[in-house]
């Protein structure tokens, strides 16, 4: 099944996020499980020629390769879509109409506003006509959910047509209400609920970062019902599973 149809079906997929631009990072990840992978643009200095490679390698594992934006940009969406994402992660979006952009800029006219060229997703011109179906029916676009304007405006953001699903951004979030990193707060804790209420209303997955490779916070989000779960990330896996390896000779010299 499609991770668009996955999404579609109420099913949990769990994702994790790629930083560091190294296809064997990409390759580990993809064949550990994950359902898809974000290759994250916005907080990494991966570049688009890397981002492609890295795209490839996931895809090739037989994983849906996702790309979060460094914003919500109609030519870095054509060439991400161009280079294979299976979709985008979409941050700041804030009202109807920026997730009508976005949208619109992954599909082709008459429904979108996309270039139509023959790259690595239309198989360099071979699958042009497989790639336009395909685009149709399963290109992912997830909204991230990360200013109280988002979170005034999240019912009809998620109603947009082509709008699969929403991820939560607690930093930016808390950072919009005045308390930059307090995502704890009761403020920045009652918007996240006002999102997922939302998303659950509409019937479509909310999402969020359990950061920490921890199997127990995983479980929590899936029981309270989030479905787009990235779980941890490469930095994160690589530096927990690097100090629980040492912890047993942590008294050993150095
Ligand atoms: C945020 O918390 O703002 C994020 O973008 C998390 O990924
Ligand atoms: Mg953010």
């Amino acid at each position: 099944m499609t991770l668009k149809k996955r999404l579609a079906s109420g099913k949990p997929v769990v994702g994790s996020w790629i930083t560091l631009a190294h296809p064997s990072i990409a390759e580990i990840l993809a064949r550990a499980g994950f359902s898809w992978i974000g290759i994250d643009l916005e907080h990494s200095v991966i570049t688009i020629r890397e981002a492609e490679e890295l795209i490839r390698v996931v895809d090739l594992c037989g994983v849906a390769p996702l790309v979060r934006l460094t914003s919500n940009d109609a030519d870095q969406i054509k060439r991400v879509m161009d280079a294979g994402a299976r979709g985008i992660i979409v941050p700041m979006v804030n009202s109807a109409a920026d997730a009508e952009r976005a949208v619109a800029a992954v599909r082709y006219p008459p429904d979108g506003r996309r270039g139509v060229a023959l790259a690595r997703a239309q198989g360099y011109g071979a699958g042009f006509e497989a790639y336009r179906k395909w685009l149709k029916s399963d290109a992912v676009v997830i909204a991230m959910i990360e200013h109280v304007d988002g979170v005034a405006n999240v019912e009809a953001i998620l109603a947009v047509d082509g709008i699969d699903g929403c991820f939560i951004g607690p930093y930016d979030l808390s950072a919009s209400l005045g308390l930059p990193g307090k995502t704890r707060d009761a403020r920045v804790q009652a918007a996240m609920r006002q999102v997922k209420r939302a998303a659950d209303k509409l019937g479509k997955p909310a999402g969020l970062h359990v950061v920490e490779p921890d199997p127990a916070m995983l479980k929590r989000r899936l029981r309270e019902g989030y479905r787009f779960v990235a779980y941890s990330l490469d930095t994160r896996m690589i530096d927990v599973a690097a100090r629980q390896a040492l912890s047993a000779v942590s008294a050993a010299p150095r």
